[in-house]
């Protein structure tokens, strides 16, 4: 299981002395047999295991990732997300737009500055591979942090939707003519910490900051620490005035640094609630609560061991903190005056084949065969112009200009928008049915920065950046399944500052082998507007990462991808559901509710 990790602060004492290191990790990308719910299947763990290891740095560091592929069957590639890869836009590992696929058995090495403290993750950025288990906490450490004086010990806690089927049948799935609804795949249960325990051992007296972070594919996470009041001092990779909450709303891929003290009361435990919910606004009128709710998850902070470990952790009304209302803690003043605007209006869509898609402005997004990034670098002077990209949703803002971004989300579930490369102002997020945006009336003094933002049902959000970062940057939905239907578009920010912009040469060896070109149009061509080759009909099958389970041979060590220590304790996939005693510590909040 995953472990919670308990990082020892580098000092008490504030120094002035810092000294960048680097910090290397030699990954291989493996397949591993995992049961982290009870349920056997395979994941994609690194190394030969699962969990997958810590990203850990502090500000200024170099980290570098050399990461091999030994999946065998399936191409992949690692994003870090939160991390503006400042002058490294190549290292955004966002295939098809910032890099080509990483084909097996070849290695690509990744290398980026820690510029910025904070709570951060990685993942997969390719055909739905992290909620086969591809990602991982990234942590950026601050020995000048502004809050370290206030607490005594530092832990991460990662919440999660989690499957028993892989990604590449549950989007074979969903992505058919007869999926009228545009319903996602509903995950099978939750996991803290990539596990099904939840139980974390604390000391009373202390105070912990705790470092959530949402790994979902699908689901918000709604936590509560029950009596224990926490307090937010980063949102993503801002940090905030610290701000009291009783409970928060984790979207799919944000962070929360928050704060919390154990009272000095002896032995005792401290039930804590993390609920998903399919981001219906915990009111999911369709679905039956059976549907909707069944991944509530009761975990304990523990500092008696003996103790009561079964008490539940209830609540009466939800009534998350509203994130849009923080104030960052160098109380930043709204990016201004605004240049461009970029409006985006989402709805579902179908596609030329009557297949379900998500749709930017009535348009799905669909790879190229040149990526985006590989094509603003060798246009030249015409890189700014957006035809030259394919079904791509590109959108250009010239150097240092204020760029002020508008989702309309006409769908009735909430949606979480991430930007790549930004920590995006927060100008107006209003709750939901508010409908589409008519005009920013009021805009905050010192709007709060995150690079994931909850966008309501039938509501919108209101974003702006100061373009100050040359690349191409990925705008998506975060419910990987949306992704995959194609709610994404593209920001080409600066590309006059482009045009010089290297490409490493292992990445252009990874397109090279597959036949990928690295250079032209979206479909290869010096001429920027000439179209042959521009993929404009979303394929009929869908491809994905998928183990090849050998189901003739008798014993699972007969797969040599499997790691033989995983397969003595994990149960070989069955079509069971998960053990009772996984049911039972799935609290329903409609119980909780009554
Ligand atoms: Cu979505």
């Amino acid at each position: 299981m995953y472990r919670t990790h308990f990082i020892p602060l580098f000092t008490l004492v504030h120094t002035s002395v810092v000294l960048a290191a680097t910090v290397t990790y030699n990954w291989e990308v493996t397949w591993v047999w995992a049961a982290p719910d009870g349920f056997g299947r395979p994941v994609i763990g690194i190394n030969n295991s699962w969990p997958c290891p810590i990203i850990e740095a502090s500000v200024g560091d170099t980290v570098v990732v050399n990461l091999l592929n030994k999946l065998g069957n399936e191409t992949t590639g690692m994003h870090f997300h939160g991390i503006n890869q400042i002058n490294t836009n190549a290292m955004d590992g966002s295939v098809g737009s910032s890099q080509c696929p990483l084909p097996p058995n070849y290695s690509i090495t990744y290398s980026f500055t820690a510029d910025e403290a904070g709570t951060y993750w990685y993942h997969s950025h390719n055909m739905g591979q992290y909620p086969d288990g591809f990602r991982g906490p990234l942590i950026i450490h601050n020995p000048q942090d502004p809050y370290l004086d206030d607490y005594d010990a530092d832990m991460i806690l990662t919440v999660s939707d989690w499957y028993h089927d892989q990604s590449q049948t549950l989007v074979s799935k969903m992505l058919q003519p007869n999926n009228t609804r545009f319903e996602p795949p509903r995950p099978e249960s939750a996991l803290v910490n990539e596990g099904s325990d939840g139980h974390i051992p604390i000391d009373p007296g202390k105070t912990y900051r705790i470092r959530i972070i949402n790994f979902s594919a699908l689901t918000a996470a709604f936590v509560v620490f029950n009596a224990l009041q926490m307090h937010i001092i980063m949102a993503d990779g801002t940090y905030v005035r610290k701000e009291a909450a009783n409970q928060l709303r984790v979207v799919a891929a944000q962070r929360y640094d928050v704060l919390l003290t154990i009272g000095d009361n002896g032995l005792q435990n401290y039930p804590f609630l993390v609920a998903l919910d399919t981001n219906e606004d915990y009111t999911s009128k369709n679905a039956s609560p059976s549907v909707a709710y069944h991944t509530n998850f009761t975990g304990q902070l523990v500092n008696d061991p003996k103790g009561n470990l079964k008490a539940k952790s209830v609540v009466e009304e939800f009534f998350p903190a509203d994130d849009s209302l923080l104030i960052p803690f160098d109380e930043q003043p709204a990016f201004g005056p605004v240049v461009k605007q970029w409006v985006l209006n989402f709805d579902y869509c179908r596609d030329a084949n009557g297949y379900p898609r998500a749709c930017f402005n009535d348009t799905t997004f669909i790879d190229q065969k040149v990526p985006t990034l590989y094509s603003v670098v060798s246009l030249g002077d015409n890189n700014t112009e957006v035809a030259a990209y394919g079904q791509v949703g590109a959108f250009t803002i010239g150097y240092n200009e204020v760029l002020e971004i508008v989702i309309n989300n006409h769908d009735t579930g909430i949606h979480p928008f991430h930007l790549h490369g930004h920590q995006f102002q927060i100008i107006e997020r209003p709750k939901s049915n508010a409908g589409n945006w008519t005009g920013t009336r009021l805009i905050p003094a010192t709007p709060v920065r995150r690079d994931t933002v909850a966008v309501f049902a039938k509501s919108y959000a209101v974003l702006r950046i100061t373009a100050n970062n040359p690349g191409v940057f990925l705008l998506h939905c975060h419910i990987e399944w949306h992704v995959e239907m194609g709610l994404s578009a593209t920001l080409i920010e600066a590309p006059e500052r482009l045009m010089n912009y290297k490409i490493p040469q292992d990445f252009i060896d990874i397109c090279e082998v597959q036949g990928i070109p690295t250079e032209g149009n979206a479909g290869g061509n010096d001429l920027w507007y000439n179209t042959e080759g521009f993929v404009t009909i979303n394929p009929t099958s869908y491809v994905g990462a998928l183990y090849y389970d050998d189901s003739s041979s008798s014993t699972p060590t007969s797969t040599s991808t499997l790691s033989s220590t995983s397969t003595k304790t994990a149960p070989r996939p069955t079509k069971t559901t998960s053990p009772s005693s996984q049911k039972q510590r799935h609290k329903r909040i409609g119980n909780l509710l009554e």
